[in-house]
């Protein structure tokens, strides 16, 4: 069968026509004006429960790290005081699978290599065409959070990204966020914002998601988290990255860091 005939089987696609153009335009609006797009049950239930068995499956095959890191991601400056938010530390840990340790067949596959899909998220993006990662690694993952775990405040480094909930924790896990918080392209840091949400000091967003949601965010100028899992059931979060430009592996120091091997 055709990659793009597997994919409407895959995806709730009566509801979402990622093929038509009004549908396009909306989210395209919704991404610009808002900073995101959620679509709430774009999985089917078939491919949720899928995609919940091969990754509990392969959930022993996770890389497990725990890092203390700058919300800007970037390592200590020397001209900026340790308490400056620049060098604050928070706290990110998760486990991770790579694109190598994914099924060829697995859904999350058939969707990321289809050029239905990578048409529309290039055309909502604003990109001419997308690539998948040159390396063998990075282009599909799935994220890992056991209780406890969290990701501390960050903005990404790419300029937008592709999540998929596969599991819910019990409670906890939850991603917030305050949109367009820095200017990365004019060198605004927002260091008083920073410190104020470091703080405590000033309030943010929060995405509810339930299994089977795509959410499509700008997470380069807007500031994010996740928060600490709690409870007995791991959330299962599966992560698509596309390249604007073709044959771009992912930096050694962070597949190191996220994948603890280049290759
Ligand atoms: O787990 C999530 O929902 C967001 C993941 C994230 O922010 C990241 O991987 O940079
Ligand atoms: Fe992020």
């Amino acid at each position: 069968m055709d990659i793009n005939n597997k994919l409407k089987k895959i995806i709730d696609f009566e509801n979402y026509p990622i093929h038509q153009a009004s549908f396009i335009s909306k989210c395209r609006d919704k991404i610009n004006n808002e900073g995101c797009v959620v679509l709430p049950d774009f999985l089917n239930h078939e491919t949720i429960n899928q995609l919940i068995s091969e990754s509990k499956k392969n959930q022993e095959k996770a890389y497990y790290c725990r890092q203390e890191h700058s919300v800007f991601i970037m390592p200590y400056d020397d001209n900026f005081p340790p308490d400056h938010p620049r060098n604050r530390l928070v706290v990110s840990s998760k486990g991770c699978i790579t694109d190598d340790q994914i099924s060829y067949n697995s859904s999350l596959k058939i969707l990321y290599k289809s050029d239905l899909f990578r048409d529309f998220i290039a055309q909502v993006v604003g990109e001419k065409k997308l690539y998948e990662y040159n390396d063998k690694l990075s282009s599909v993952n799935i994220h890992y959070a056991s209780e406890g775990q969290e990701l501390g405040w960050h903005f990404d480094n790419s300029s937008f990204a592709i999540t998929l909930l596969i599991q819910k924790p019990i409670a906890g896990g939850e991603f917030q966020y305050i949109r367009n918080f820095r200017d990365a392209d004019s060198n605004e840091m927002n260091y008083g914002g920073v410190e104020e949400l470091l703080n405590d000091k000033i309030g943010y967003d929060s995405l509810s998601m339930d299994p089977g949601t795509l959410v499509l965010f700008r997470g380069r100028n807007s500031i994010h988290r996740v928060t600490p899992v709690k409870g007995g059931l791991t959330r299962m979060l599966a992560v698509l990255a596309y390249n604007s430009e073709p044959n771009i592996s992912l930096s050694e120091t962070s597949r190191m860091t996220f994948y603890g091997r280049l290759e």
